[in-house]
């Protein structure tokens, strides 16, 4: 029981395909009390049955991440009622669905703020507001998509943002390393999720993944669940700063081989 006597919040819970989701199993498996942060009372018909369905205590707040005052008091909230905390989850991204096609220049600038705040901010925030109540040796944890190192399409504004996250946790090391806190993220594959579905394509790019990745696989929530475990348990007490790809290695491959390939073009015949 990696987590025993472990507390923490996970943020970004939306349903039972969320990242966030697998990453609360993960973590509720090995022991942990988890506090769950859902974005609005919509959600919460649908939060509440999963947090009731994992193995360990659970505490249910409503946070909007557009609102400081509303991340202030959920931070406020879990001090009171736990007073310190271990571990932070940050699973949170938003971007304006129509322009996640289209030209990446044609970026409003309306836009490309609310996805800095939304998708990047909140993570900062989060750090500054849970740097209070965070146990030495506690960890925070968020995550990141490829299409920050590089192009990926239609990702547009959030590849940009992303990119900034992934800056970001490095500098929040930096800064929660003084007082023995951890900072890392996890570049996942595409997984099927609330913020995949009505993506165009999205099928063809879990196929194109499927085809390319070292593993000829794609990834569940599942696997993203147990690495997050690692990073934000003792097995990683010296890992900071740290961006860990788990995506069954399609990171890695620049081309593929010609099997590869013309397997790649038959099946995208398909679609
Ligand atoms: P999801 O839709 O289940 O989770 C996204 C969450 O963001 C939702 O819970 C939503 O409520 C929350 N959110 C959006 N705006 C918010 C706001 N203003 N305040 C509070 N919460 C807000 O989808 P997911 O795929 O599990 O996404 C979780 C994280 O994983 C995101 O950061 C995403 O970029 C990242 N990610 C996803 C994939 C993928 O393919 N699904 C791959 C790599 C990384
Ligand atoms: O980070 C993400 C999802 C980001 C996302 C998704 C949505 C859809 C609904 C952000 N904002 C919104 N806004 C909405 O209104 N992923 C890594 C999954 C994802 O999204 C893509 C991808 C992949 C992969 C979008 C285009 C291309 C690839």
């Amino acid at each position: 029981m990696l987590m025993e006597g472990k507390k923490g919040l996970i943020m970004g819970l939306a349903n039972d395909h969320s990242i966030a989701f697998g990453i609360a199993k993960a973590l509720s498996e090995a022991g942990a009390q988890i506090a769950i942060s859902y974005q609005n009372e919509a959600l919460l018909k649908r939060v509440k049955p999963l947090a009731e369905s994992l193995e360990t205590e659970t505490m249910l707040i409503e946070c909007n991440v557009s609102d400081s005052v509303s991340v202030e008091n959920c931070f406020k909230t879990i001090g009171e009622k736990w007073g310190k905390i271990d571990f932070v989850v940050h699973a949170i991204a938003f971007s304006d669905k129509d322009q996640l096609k289209g030209r990446t220049i044609d970026t409003t600038l309306d836009n490309f703020l609310n996805t800095m705040h939304i998708s990047c901010y909140s993570f900062l925030e989060a750090c500054r507001c849970a740097s209070p109540i965070l146990n030495e040796g506690g960890a925070v944890l968020t995550l990141t998509y490829l299409g920050s190192e590089k192009y990926v399409p239609n990702y547009n504004m959030m590849g940009i943002a992303k990119a900034a996250l992934e800056a970001s946790v490095r500098y929040a090391a930096a800064d929660l390393g003084a007082q023995g806190v951890r900072v890392n993220a996890i570049s996942a594959g595409p997984i099927r999720t609330l913020a995949a579905s009505g993506i165009g394509d999205f099928k063809k790019m879990l196929k194109y993944n499927e085809i390319a990745a070292p593993l000829s696989r794609n990834v569940t929530k599942e696997e993203v669940g147990s690495m997050a475990l690692a990073l934000l348990s003792p097995l990683s007490s010296a890992v900071t700063g740290e961006v860990v790809h788990v995506d069954a290695g399609f990171h890695s491959v620049a081309m593929f081989n010609l099997k590869k390939s013309a397997d790649l073009v038959e099946t995208l015949k398909e679609f």
